[in-house]
């Protein structure tokens, strides 16, 4: 901002900043260096979760509490330097919830959406405002606002699933509402697959309306999306930076699948020695397939399947690889693009 920076703190200008503070006034010229910053400046730090700690600390939690009486069996990954705030970024929440042989967690409803990607399913499922999907390794499922949700699990093996709301938004706008049903589980009005045979197909019902900010879609299975990125190594289209990268869209407009979360799908092919990149939106990447490594600032990542790490805003962010690998991503870029804020950078200046 001002070239000269922050004014000094003479005597007789911090006895004036300390008389007018019980007055709630505070001096712009005091703080505005801070809160005006000549590119983004966050508390939220670049940091990785595996895996196998998340789940065998779910495994122990599985034993001190059933997923009814918690409501959701789940560990928050709290970004270390956004430690109590219970967020992943400075605008996004991660966690990883699990749900064993045979429990419910309870239908309730609340204005956070929320998106799952599976990390381990034989029988897991969700039902979301009538309708159920089975959960699969890879799938992204949402569930929009203010609809009933309840997930269980038929299989004889616990289910894992990394669970991405838009929690810190809905807190800065003072706009949470929630409430339970009252049951463990909704009623199921619609057949299994409706929503992808409406509105997955490339079709969408004649006179079909837009209603929701939502995407109509409830369950975009992995084996679709893999296709897809499979199909397409086969020709260009490759990214410095991101390799092949696509994201989720909403059939009915082509925006975003989620108002206010944009999610990705992307493949990284053997050998990628990815251009550096750096962009606004925060982003939580999750390891589907393969392994990797991310150069996140100074910070060397080496992820797996199912690891978490996070990149945080204007990050410079490079991937590298020695065998295929996908990579699932999620960031509140919808949110930054209709505002008018995102930006991104390609190189390393
Ligand atoms: C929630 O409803 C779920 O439905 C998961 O599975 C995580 C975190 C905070 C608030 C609500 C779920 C949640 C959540």
């Amino acid at each position: 901002m001002s070239p000269t920076g922050k004014p000094d703190d003479t005597p007789a200008r911090k006895a004036f900043y300390d008389a007018i503070e019980p007055e709630s006034m505070r001096a712009l010229w005091s703080v505005m260096s801070g809160i005006i910053t000549p590119e983004p400046k966050s508390d939220c730090l670049a940091f990785k979760w595996s895996y196998d700690s998340v789940r065998s600390r779910l495994l122990e939690a599985a034993d001190l509490i059933t997923a009814k009486e918690a409501e959701r069996r789940v560990l928050i990954l709290e970004n270390p330097g956004l430690k109590g705030t219970s967020k992943v970024t400075t605008s996004l929440y991660a966690g990883i919830q699990c749900v064993m042989p045979g429990e419910v967690a309870p239908a309730h409803r609340h204005t956070q959406s929320a998106l799952r990607f599976v990390l381990e399913s034989a029988g897991g499922f969700t039902a979301v405002g009538g309708e159920k999907t089975e959960m699969a390794f890879g799938d992204f499922v949402i569930t929009p606002n203010w609809e009933w949700h309840d997930h269980g699990n038929s299989s004889d093996a616990p289910i894992f699933w990394l669970d991405g709301l838009d929690i810190p938004v809905v807190q800065f706008l003072d706009a949470s509402f929630a409430e339970g049903l009252g049951e463990d589980q909704q009623q199921i009005t619609t057949p299994i697959g409706d929503s992808i045979a409406r509105y997955g197909a490339n079709m969408l019902p004649l006179g079909y309306e837009k209603a929701a900010p939502t995407s109509p879609i409830f369950n975009y299975p992995y084996a679709r999306s893999r296709e897809a990125l499979e199909v397409m190594r086969r020709s260009d289209g490759w990214d410095p930076a991101h390799g092949l990268k696509m994201r989720y869209i909403n059939p009915v407009d082509g925006g975003w699948a989620m108002p206010t979360i944009g999610t990705c799908l992307q493949l990284l092919p053997k050998g990628f020695d990815g251009a550096p990149y750096k962009s606004t939106d925060a982003t939580v990447y999750v390891g589907v397939e393969g392994s990797g490594r991310a150069y996140i600032r100074d910070l060397r990542v080496d992820w797996e399947p199912r690891d978490v790490f996070v990149v945080p805003s204007w990050h410079e962010l490079r991937f590298e690889t020695d065998e295929d690998a996908v990579l699932f991503s999620y960031s509140d870029r919808p949110i930054q693009e209709k505002l008018g804020l995102f930006r991104d950078h390609r190189g390393n200046q």
